[in-house]
């Protein structure tokens, strides 16, 4: 058996700390500071939560979604050099056209960051007719440029893969409603342009455990590794008392990602910390994009918490595959090309 590694850049610098304890048995543990990002961050947003960050040069990058004190949400940009500690741009991300004209969504959350050859992607989720997803691009963080929407109303959970796959760019997405969706599974698309999306295949529904069992969505970006693509993803549940939000893993095979090669039964973090369970939507854990760095195998992982702030959890690569292989449980409709 080859050796279990990642296959991407070495990151310097990936925020850190070792466990303290480890809330359950999963080998996923919070950062002992969180959350990294409190209440009212910025003049105007009252709070920021389900964010993406990325490494860029020697220093860090953030896209947040902040809720504005009007209850609009909207992207904003930060910088950091711990991937801690953030300056967050007091100014909306400036989304311009093909023609360099703005062209700013009416509003924007839950944004995903990928870099995929030389160019970053921001994936949110907005209004076209109806609750869907827009997508730019930036080569300098300076110009942002607005494409084409990818999908039809009404789809959320954009994650684009860091990398072609056969030559073609893929994207998770979670076909939904316009309101709080009481369902949902995950399909993936791939395009060879980022324009015209195509061969759309499902790649895995809800569970049977109950922590998935309503519906589920992507979240990190796909971690390339040698045993397949590591997907952290939410799941979510329906109580008497509103939906709890927690964060599941799986493992997709690497050329052909509507096969799930494995899927672990047990939530790897699910809300139990004040900043979790108390807030604008109480039990909300929300992943949204990890920094990882190959050479050491540390993975941190960036959630929303309670719609609120954003927390911080920490796995290891040798960790985190072997657990999630040991208690996998997979479904035919999981482990099928997903194309009916
Ligand atoms: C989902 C999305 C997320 C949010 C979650 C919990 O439908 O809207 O932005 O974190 O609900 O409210």
């Amino acid at each position: 058996m080859n050796e279990l590694k990642m296959i991407s850049e070495p990151v310097k610098g990936v925020p850190w700390q070792e466990p303290q304890e480890k809330p359950s048995d999963a080998p996923v543990w919070r950062y002992s500071e969180n959350p990294i990002i409190g209440r009212n961050p910025v003049k105007g947003v009252a709070r920021i939560f389900n964010s993406a960050v990325i490494p860029y040069g020697e220093e860090f990058i953030g896209v947040f979604r902040g809720e504005q004190t009007n209850g609009i949400p909207y992207i904003y940009m930060g910088r950091s050099k711990d991937a801690i500690h953030w300056d967050i741009d007091k100014e909306k991300i400036p989304f311009v056209d093909e023609e360099g004209k703005p062209f700013m969504p009416a509003y924007a959350y839950d944004p995903r960051l990928v870099k995929v050859e030389d160019t970053y992607y921001i994936i949110w989720c907005q209004d076209f007719y109806g609750a869907s997803m827009g997508i730019a691009k930036t080569e300098d963080f300076k110009t942002f440029v607005r494409l084409e929407n990818p999908f039809l109303p009404f789809n959320r959970n954009g994650v684009l893969f860091p990398r072609k796959i056969n030559g073609n760019f893929m994207m998770l997405s979670r076909p939904s409603d316009s309101g709080h969706t009481p369902f949902g599974d995950i399909f993936v698309s791939e395009s060879p342009d980022m324009v015209y999306w195509g061969k759309h295949r499902h790649v895995m529904g809800k569970g049977n455990e109950w922590w998935q069992s309503l519906k589920i969505g992507g979240g990190a970006a796909p971690i390339e590794t040698t045993e397949g693509w590591l997907l952290f993803y939410h799941g979510v549940s329906g109580t008497c008392n509103g939906y709890v939000y927690s964060i599941g893993g799986a493992i997709l095979d690497i050329d052909n990602p509507s096969i799930v090669k494995y899927r672990c039964e047990n939530f790897l973090l699910t809300p139990e910390q004040w900043y979790e369970e108390r807030g604008f939507v109480p039990n909300v854990c929300f992943p949204c994009a990890t920094i990882h760095d190959s050479e050491s195998g540390k993975i941190a992982i960036y959630y929303g918490a309670a719609d609120s702030y954003v927390g911080l959890a920490f796995t290891r690569l040798e960790e985190i595959v072997p657990y999630i292989k040991e208690h996998s449980t997979v479904t035919a409709s999981d482990t099928e090309i997903g194309r009916r």
